[in-house]
C-alpha cells in the first residue's frame, strides 16, 4: 500500500482529482480533534493499492491557520510516500510558492498541473518539461474535469512512489550559509529531530512563530545565531 496526500492552493481541482482517482471508494470523516472534513480513498492501479487523503486547500505552511496546521503536521508526521502537489496551471506562480515549500519539506513530490484547459484559454504556453527539470519534480498536466492526464498520473505517483526522491532547491551562497550555519546549531542541540533539517533550518530563519514554539527556540536565539555568520 501507497500513502499519498494530495496537497494543493484552494480551487485548484485536488477534490476532482481525488473524486477521479478514488470513485467510489471513499470515506468522509473530521480530522482528530476539529470540525475540519477529511476525505480518505482507495484506488488500484497495476495490482497497488493507494490509500489517498485530500489535504485542505493551503497557501502555505506557516500554520497560522487550522487548516495548515493539519496539511502540515500530515506531511511532517505521516509522511506519505508521495504527495501530489495539485497546481492550477491558470495561475502558477503563485501556486508555485507552496510547491517550494513542499520541496524544502522534502516531500517526495508528484505535481498534477490542472485545469490545462484554462492555462491554453488563457493563452499560456507551459514548456512541461523545463518546468519539471528546473524543479527536480514529475510534472503530469491534467485536466481533471474531463479525467484527462488521471492514467499519466496514476503512473507518475507509482514510479515516484519507487524512487523516493527528495528534491531540494539551493539558494544563493549567501542564504546557503545562514542555512548551513542554523543547520549546525539545530544538530547541536537536538531540535526537532523527527522534522527534516533543512525544513527546521529554514523556517527558524524565517522565524516562523510556529516553529519556533515546537522547537522552544527565541527569536534572541536565532538572532545570535545569525551574527554568527562572516
Ligand atoms: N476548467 C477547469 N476547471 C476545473 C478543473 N479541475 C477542477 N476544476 C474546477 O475548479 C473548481 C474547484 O475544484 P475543486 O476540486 O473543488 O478544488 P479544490 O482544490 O478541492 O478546492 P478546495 O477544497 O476548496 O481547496 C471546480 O469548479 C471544478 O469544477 C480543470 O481541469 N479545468
Ligand atoms: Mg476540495
Amino acid at each position: 500500500m501507497i500513502k499519498v496526500a494530495l496537497a494543493g492552493n484552494p480551487n485548484v481541482g485536488k477534490s476532482v482529482i481525488f473524486n477521479a482517482l478514488t470513485g467510489m471508494r471513499q470515506k468522509i470523516g473530521n480530522w482528530p480533534g476539529v470540525t475540519v472534513e477529511k476525505k480518505e480513498g482507495v484506488c488500484k492501479y497495476k495490482d497497488v493499492e493507494f490509500h489517498i487523503v485530500d489535504l485542505p486547500g493551503i497557501y502555505g505552511f506557516t500554520a497560522h491557520s487550522i487548516d495548515e496546521k493539519i496539511a502540515r503536521d500530515y506531511i511532517l508526521k505521516e509522511k506519505p510516500d508521495v504527495v501530489v502537489n495539485v497546481v492550477d496551471a491558470s495561475n502558477i506562480e503563485r501556486n508555485l510558492y507552496l510547491t517550494m515549500q513542499l520541496i524544502e519539506m522534502e516531500a517526495n513530490i508528484v505535481i498534477a498541473l490542472n485545469k490545462m484547459d484554462l492555462a491554453e484559454q488563457r493563452g499560456y504556453k507551459i514548456d512541461v518539461r523545463k518546468l519539471s527539470r528546473e524543479l527536480g519534480v514529475p510534472v503530469t498536466p491534467t485536466v481533471a474535469v474531463r479525467g484527462e492526464g488521471i492514467e499519466e498520473l496514476k503512473s507518475a505517483i507509482l514510479q515516484a512512489s519507487k524512487t523516493k526522491r527528495k528534491p531540494s532547491i539551493r539558494y544563493s551562497d549567501g542564504i546557503e550559509r545562514y542555512i548551513s550555519l542554523v543547520e549546525s546549531k539545530v544538530i547541536e542541540n537536538s531540535i526537532l529531530p523527527d522534522c527534516p533539517l533543512r525544513f527546521v533550518a529554514i523556517k527558524l530563519l524565517e522565524l516562523d512563530n510556529e516553529i519556533m514554539k515546537e522547537a522552544k527556540v527565541g527569536k534572541e536565539v536565532i538572532e545570535k545565531w545569525i551574527s554568527l555568520v562572516s
